[in-house]
This record gives C-alpha cells, sequence and structure tokens, in this order.
C-alpha cells in the first residue's frame, strides 16, 4: 500500500508548506532545511521522508557484502582532526602501517565468502606513497579479479596529489588504472569554515572536497559522500553542507549515496574540551539527519545508514524515515570502534537480510555501482517481527 501524505493531519503546522513541495516533486529551499531540523514533529518529518524515498527506490532497500580495510591508522592530521579517534602519530602507542602483504592477508577473508567489494581508508601517512596504493589495488584485482575496488577518501586524494607533486586529477588517473572503480564519502565533515576551524582546522576545506569530487566525477569515477552531524555545527550549517553536496550533484551527477555519520565521543580531544565524553547523538538526531538527507537531497538516489555507527536496531527503523540502503558486512570496523561504537564489527550476510525484512521491506544485494545482483532470498529463514524475531548482531550496552 503505497505511503498517503495527508499535511492537513501535520501536527507541526509549519511543515504543511514543505509537504505541499514534497508531494509536487519541488525542491527545498534553505528555510525548509531549518524548518525540518527546527521540528518536533519526528513522525511527520519520518513520514515525508519515507514517501520522497518510496517515490524513488519504492519498497527496496539495498545492501551489499563487502570488506573495510584500513591499510595505515598513521595521520598528520593527528593533532588538529580533533574529532577522530583513530589516526596516530607515526611513533604513538598503537600506530600502525600494514606491508602490502599483510593487507592481501586481511583480504583473504573475501576468498570464501560473498564479498563484493573492498573499501580501502586510512590516514595521510607522510611517508606511503602513490605506488603503495597503486600496486595495493593491482595486488587486490590480481588475487580477486570480482571484486570492487572503493578507495581512498578525497583528503587522502590531496594528500598523496601533494606529496607526488602531481595534480589530483593525476592521481585519480593512477589509481583507476591500478583498479579503483568507486571513491568513499568521508572527509567531508562538515564544510563551515568556521566548523573545520575548529574540528578539524588543517583538513582540506570544503570548496577542495568537492573539487576532488568533481574531479572523479569527470573522470567516470563515481563517489559517495557524507557529513559527520552532532559536534559543534549548527542546523545552518548542515543545511549549506547538504546544499554544497546538492550543487555538485545538480553539476556531474557523480554521487550514489549519502551517509549521515553520527559523531563518537569516546578518546578524542573534541570530546573531551566540549565535556562530552560518554555522551553521543541521541536517535532522535540520527533519525532526523536520514529524513532530512533524504528531502533536501532530491537528487542523489540512496540514503546510507551505517549500522556500526548508529546500531543495527537504528538501521531498521530508519528504514521507514527515508533510508534505502544499509552499509554492507563490513568485516572489520576501526574508526567508529576507537571512538566507542559499541556494535559488532561484521554483520553476516544473512543478518542484514533479517534486518532488512524485518521491516517489511524487500532486500536487495547490490554491486558498488547499486546494480542488482540478488533480490531473491528465499533460502535464507524468514524471521518477521514480534516474539521470536531477533537480530543476529547486538548492541552491547
Ligand atoms: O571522514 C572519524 C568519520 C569518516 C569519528 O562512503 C567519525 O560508503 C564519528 O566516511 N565519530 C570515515 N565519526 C567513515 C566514512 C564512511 C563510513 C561508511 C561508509 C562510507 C561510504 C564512508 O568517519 C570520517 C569522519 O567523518 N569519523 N572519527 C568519530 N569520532
Amino acid at each position: 500500500m503505497p505511503i498517503q501524505i495527508r499535511p492537513s493531519r501535520f501536527r507541526d503546522a509549519g511543515l504543511r508548506p514543505i509537504a505541499e513541495k514534497v508531494l509536487a516533486g519541488r525542491r527545498l529551499g534553505v528555510e525548509d532545511g531549518l524548518a525540518l531540523y527546527g521540528t518536533h514533529d519526528i513522525l511527520s518529518l519520518g513520514e515525508l521522508a519515507a514517501f520522497a524515498n518510496e517515490r524513488l527506490n519504492g519498497d527496496r532497500v539495498f545492501f551489499s557484502a563487502n570488506q573495510h580495510i584500513n591499510p595505515t591508522n598513521v595521520c598528520i592530521l593527528r593533532n588538529t582532526c580533533v574529532f577522530c579517534s583513530f589516526a596516530r602519530m607515526p611513533k604513538e602507542e598503537g600506530a600502525y602501517t600494514r606491508s602490502l602483504e599483510e593487507v592481501y592477508h586481511e583480504a583473504e577473508q573475501a576468498r570464501h565468502g560473498p564479498t563484493r567489494e573492498f573499501h580501502i581508508v586510512g590516514g595521510l601517512h607522510p611517508k606511503l606513497r602513490l605506488s603503495y596504493y597503486t600496486d595495493m589495488l593491482e595486488g587486490l584485482k590480481e588475487r580477486f579479479p570480482h571484486i570492487h575496488i572503493k578507495a581512498l577518501t578525497a583528503v587522502e586524494i590531496a594528500h598523496l596529489a601533494r606529496i607526488e607533486k602531481i595534480s589530483e586529477r593525476e592521481v585519480l588517473v593512477r589509481l583507476r588504472d591500478a583498479g579503483l572503480t568507486s571513491m568513499p564519502g568521508g572527509g567531508a565533515e562538515v564544510f563551515s569554515t568556521a566548523v573545520r576551524a575548529t574540528i578539524a582546522e588543517r583538513k582540506l576545506t570544503g570548496d577542495e572536497w568537492i573539487r576532488v569530487h568533481r574531479t572523479a566525477h569527470e573522470l567516470g569515477i563515481p563517489t559517495n559522500c557524507t557529513m559527520l552531524y552532532g559536534h559543534v555545527e549548527t542546523a545552518a550549517d548542515r543545511i549549506e553542507h547538504l546544499t554544497m553536496l546538492r550543487a555538485l550533484q545538480d553539476e556531474t551527477g557523480g554521487f550514489l549515496t549519502y551517509i549521515p555519520l553520527a559523531y563518537h565521543t569516546e578518546n578524542n580531544e573534541l570530546a573531551e574540551d566540549l565535556g562530552r565524553v560518554g555522551s553521543a547523538t541521541t536517535g532522535y538526531e540520527d533519525l532526523k539527519n536520514i529524513a532530512i538527507g533524504r528531502l533536501f537531497l532530491d537528487n542523489i538516489p540512496h540514503i546510507k545508514t551505517h549500522w556500526p555507527m548508529v546500531t543495527p536496531f537504528m538501521s531498521q527503523v530508519v528504514l521507514d524515515f527515508g533510508c534505502d540502503d544499509v552499509e554492507g558486512t563490513v568485516v572489520y570496523e576501526r574508526i567508529y570502534h576507537e571512538a566507542g561504537a559499541k556494535t559488532q564489527m561484521h554483520m553476516p550476510y544473512g543478518g542484514l537480510v533479517q534486518l532488512i525484512r524485518g521491516a517489511g521491506k524487500r532486500p536487495v544485494e547490490r554491486d558498488s555501482l547499486y546494480r542488482p545482483v540478488r533480490e531473491s532470498f528465499d533460502d535464507l529463514p524468514v524471521l518477521t517481527t514480534g516474539p521470536g524475531a531477533s537480530l543476529p548482531v547486538v548492541h552491547a550496552a
């Protein structure tokens, strides 16, 4: 039964004109975005976002069988990206840099499983050259020709261009020739100059992040985009960020999915400075950021929930708030676990199917370019909601 919207019944009357725009397929403006962030009528907001999503994706929810690989946590921005718990100085306790053999060894996990994508990101290492990454991609392609490689954030691309003294375009071309087919959306944080001055002073600017993604899109490399929320940013900063993403998408059409990322507060200086250690974003904020992403980014086809970050439980609920894309099997998740995530690192393939079915949606396994690769899961057990229904991955309190 398709979702029916009745704006006249919305508790927050301020959402009614926005609902009329959404129903008519008209674009939302900055003021609309601010009104959405300001509302406490979360159910109407969710209903609207679910409507917008249904128009694009029906009742399909996409997921992928992927494996995250983080070749190094050494990062020259260690002391200035104060929200990050993953980075280390080269000689700091816990710092690591994998040899290529070690990367291939970790990738062997994919040998007998369903994995179709490697997701590779890490720190800005002062000494690792572009050849380390191109050799890595070639070596992975040789060993796993059928596995798609999504690798390196815009921040890593800009860093490699700087240390190699070549253009970002050239870095991307060499990576593409070595086997890269798409890029993840990390490093965007919040584009506002004032926010970046506080949380990521020496990271590339918002305009530079956009420039790298534009170049990737021009070269035929599709990318993802993200926003890190729940630290010092305001609603106006979030809407400015989304506006910049939407503008690039109008220009290139190269973004595949948008992933709002919830700030985690363990083991980083920002949380200590803000007196926020142990206090994460709320479920309410998590729902809002998914729903507003769906409504504002009318030209980005998918909105993804990163279950290791918001828990599988919340990832299931957001499927009724405009989300149609669930992060994959992951296998090893380090960035959020360093920052205090209590979820497990790996979601079994069947667990993803179950999570999506449990919300009454139709699971679709996709490849990295969102082409469906499997839509029938009749051989997997069906668990519906109600007594006895459970997800195999539990959020340890
Ligand atoms: O850019 C770092 C974020 C991002 C913290 O493209 C933190 O498919 C919260 O971008 N609390 C990297 N967030 C992860 C990322 C990603 C994840 C899943 C899928 C995709 C994709 C991309 O993690 C960083 C930063 O925004 N991050 N530290 C923290 N303490």
